[in-house]
């Protein structure tokens, strides 16, 4: 199916508004009871990433530290060799985590020796009995179908933002190229990890309407991370205050009653938030995290805190890959 098919139960966008509005406790005892229905309340998918190929991205998103456009660009770094990856890979794997996520900072894949070895490091992760994700900018039907001969799991691509707020945010692509390659992930029967960003300085409309935009993709995406703008100094968004925890929560809650079978991760962002607001964000739904010291190129909680606040809220780690 295309994107623009109508996919088989439609989610109707004054009904996600609503969701929004409702009372806080509401929502998320709401929440609460679908996601008990759906998955195992006591685990979490533990996940994590690392930036395979940093800096130097020609794309001008607002929130990005890799982005050539802004001042405050990270340091950047070539593709890294496959074996540095795999040695990461296995250290992941050694800290509990189940799926290795690599990012690389293109705007999109393009075909030779650096795409080959992502393809090596993919067929690598998968060799340690890790699930592996990539995101690596914009992709065409063929090189999805490479990635998925590789042993892909998921392919990581987000709308980031409603249709209605995104040139406020990236002007160098349109939200219909994100479309296209969600279609060629798809078609590649890769599984999608798709979700965005919170705290752009968008209104609560438009984080409706990307929700309901992600309900009503031709299949839910597997995987729906919902990240909090960490702000990088020297982009434009490096000023933007952070938005309050109980928008995160509202977020998590929406995501998980829009789209009751995918997996909802708290992906960036979890630095700066509370353990009380994260665990109210598991409540309402969050069933992934993406564990160790860094994201990409911005810190996250430590494995040793993560470790304790799991074990505090009675969470422990799904394994989806080894018993
Ligand atoms: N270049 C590829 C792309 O944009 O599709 C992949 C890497 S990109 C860094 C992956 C995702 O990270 C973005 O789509 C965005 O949702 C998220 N992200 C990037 N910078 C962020 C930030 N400062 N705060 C929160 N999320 C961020
Ligand atoms: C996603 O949605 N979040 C991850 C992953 N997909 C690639 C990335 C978060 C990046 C946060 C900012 C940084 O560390 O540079
Ligand atoms: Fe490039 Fe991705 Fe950063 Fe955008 S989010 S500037 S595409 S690395």
């Amino acid at each position: 199916m295309s994107s623009i098919e109508t996919p088989a139960v439609r989610v109707e966008r004054a009904f996600v508004d609503e969701l929004f509005d409702r009372p806080l406790l509401d929502l998320v005892f709401q929440a609460a009871t679908v996601h008990r229905r759906h998955h195992a309340a006591d685990r979490v998918q533990c996940s994590q990433l690392l930036s395979i190929k940093t800096g130097g991205c020609p794309e001008n998103c607002g929130y990005c530290s890799q982005s050539v456009h802004h001042g405050g660009e990270v340091a950047r770094e070539p593709l890294l060799d496959v074996d540095a990856v795999l040695a990461a890979a296995k250290q992941a794997r050694d800290g509990g985590a189940d799926r290795f996520c690599m990012g690389a900072a293109w705007r999109q894949v393009k075909d030779g020796p650096e795409f080959d070895r992502v393809l090596q490091m993919v067929a690598g992760v998968k060799a340690l009995g890790l699930e592996s994700c990539v995101t690596l900018g914009m992709l065409q039907p063929a090189q999805a179908r490479r990635l998925a001969e590789a042993g892909l799991d998921y392919y990581n691509h987000n709308l980031d933002t409603g249709r209605s707020h995104y040139d406020k945010v990236v002007t160098t692509r349109c939200y219909d190229d994100r479309l296209a390659t969600l279609d060629a992930v798809r078609g590649a029967g890769l599984k999608t990890c798709c979700g965005g960003i919170v705290g752009l300085g968008e209104t609560r409309a438009a984080r409706a309407e990307l929700l309901w935009q992600l309900a009503n993709l031709p299949e839910a995406p597997t995987s729906v991370p919902i990240n909090a703008l960490v702000p990088i100094p020297g982009t434009p968004l490096g000023e933007q205050p952070l938005l309050d925890w109980t928008e995160i929560v509202r977020a998590v809650a929406v995501a998980r009653l829009v789209m009751p079978r995918s997996i909802v991760r708290l992906s960036a962002g979890r630095a700066e938030m509370h353990e009380a607001a994260q665990a109210l964000c598991f409540l309402a739904g969050a069933n992934s995290i993406f564990l160790g010291d860094e994201l990409l190129t911005t810190p996250n909680p430590s494995p040793q805190s993560d470790a304790a606040m799991l074990d505090k809220l009675g969470l422990s780690p799904l394994q989806t890959t080894r018993a």
